[in-house]
């Protein structure tokens, strides 16, 4: 099977497998495990803050951050297509108490304008804008990237109405091999920031939030609250620091075969820009979704369905060129049967 369902598929590799099984552990609930606490300086140092906290998971990063930011009663500020707002089980409204105001945008920017209007008057009776988040690449937008400039616009805008500022970098470091710009440059315009290690790189789990020392110290508390707080977890630790040593690199070659799988599409005369590609998610509309899937799967290829109507093809660096090239000659036939 080749599956393009999603780069979370991704499975450990020999090297990786082996840094895990000599991985030097410790209690971390006591901050104790000396590959944890490597891992979390290391991905500090990438993201340019001041510290970092190895969580199980990208929801998680994300549910600390608003918990970070907000109080009860508050509301958050989301692109319609975000993340947050469909896959993260209400969890902002069931952990924080808060409620999401969601800004449509064509690629994950909204109108700088709209994010405007969007922040509540101080009256009373409005709930407070606590916080704004951005998704970066932008996944139900097909990985797309944010411009820096447009970055820095939204930034400034919420310190000037002293709001908070968090990024989903679920795929941020798709973001910095497609536009060459830093995570470091990105996350400077974020209070936090929230970059995955279990999609694309081949890590088991994980995701790091980064932010100053105080939210940092914040986050560990509603780790523990949320339940992620991890005693001898420099095994899974160790992995992320293989994945963002080593694997990182791979990811100029999976947008490529994105763009291949795209472009075969295309030329097959399938409904696609492949211009539109810009990192490792493809997306294209049809009719049946659930046919499509079912049929794609008989051809030995998995793929998922993004927003309705539209299916989901993710490349990640365990698929490689010959993979790509079968797996778009197979989801051709499976269109045209
Ligand atoms: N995305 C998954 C599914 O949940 C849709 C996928 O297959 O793409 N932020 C973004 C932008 C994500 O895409 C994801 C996972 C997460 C957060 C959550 O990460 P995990 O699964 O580690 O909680």
């Amino acid at each position: 099977m080749i599956d393009l369902r999603s780069d979370t598929v991704t499975v450990p590799t020999p090297d990786m497998r082996r840094a895990m099984a000599e991985a030097r552990v410790g209690d971390d609930v006591y901050g104790e495990d000396p590959t944890v606490n490597e891992l979390q300086e290391y991905a500090a140092e990438l993201l340019g803050k001041e510290a970092a906290l190895f969580v199980p998971t990208g929801v998680m990063s994300n549910q600390i951050a608003i918990a970070l930011h907000t109080r009860r009663g508050d509301e958050v500020i989301v692109e319609s297509e975000s993340h947050i707002f469909h896959y993260e089980t209400a969890a902002p409204a069931m952990l924080s108490g808060v409620q999401l105001n969601c800004v449509p945008s064509s690629s994950g920017e909204p109108d700088i304008e709209n994010l405007q209007m969007a922040i509540r008057p101080g009256d009373y009776y409005f709930p407070r804008t606590a916080l704004i988040c951005l998704e970066n690449t932008h996944n139900r937008h097909g990985g797309s990237v944010l411009s820096l400039e447009y970055i820095r616009q939204v930034s400034n805008i919420a310190r000037m109405n002293d709001i908070a500022c968090h990024c989903d970098g679920a795929r941020l470091w798709n973001a910095c091999a497609a536009s060459g710009i830093s995570a470091a440059d990105y996350a400077a315009n974020f209070d936090t920031i929230s970059a995955c290690l279990s999609k694309g790189l081949g890590a088991p789990v994980g995701s790091l939030l980064a932010g100053t020392k105080v939210h940092i110290e914040a986050a560990r508390k509603y780790r523990k609250i949320f339940g992620g707080g991890m005693r001898q977890t420099g095994i899974l630790a160790a992995a992320g620091l293989h994945a963002l040593k080593f694997h990182r690199d791979f990811m100029p070659y999976d947008h490529e075969n994105a763009r291949l799988f795209a472009c075969k599409l295309a030329e097959a005369g399938i409904n696609i820009n492949p211009n539109s590609v810009q990192t490792n998610i493809v997306l294209f509309e049809v009719e049946n979704t659930a046919s499509l899937i079912a049929e794609c799967s008989k051809r030995g290829v998995l793929i998922s369905s993004g927003r309705p109507g539209v299916v989901r093809a993710v490349f990640h660096f365990q698929i490689n060129r010959t993979g790509t090239i079968a797996a778009a000659d197979a989801t051709i036939d499976a269109i045209r049967q």
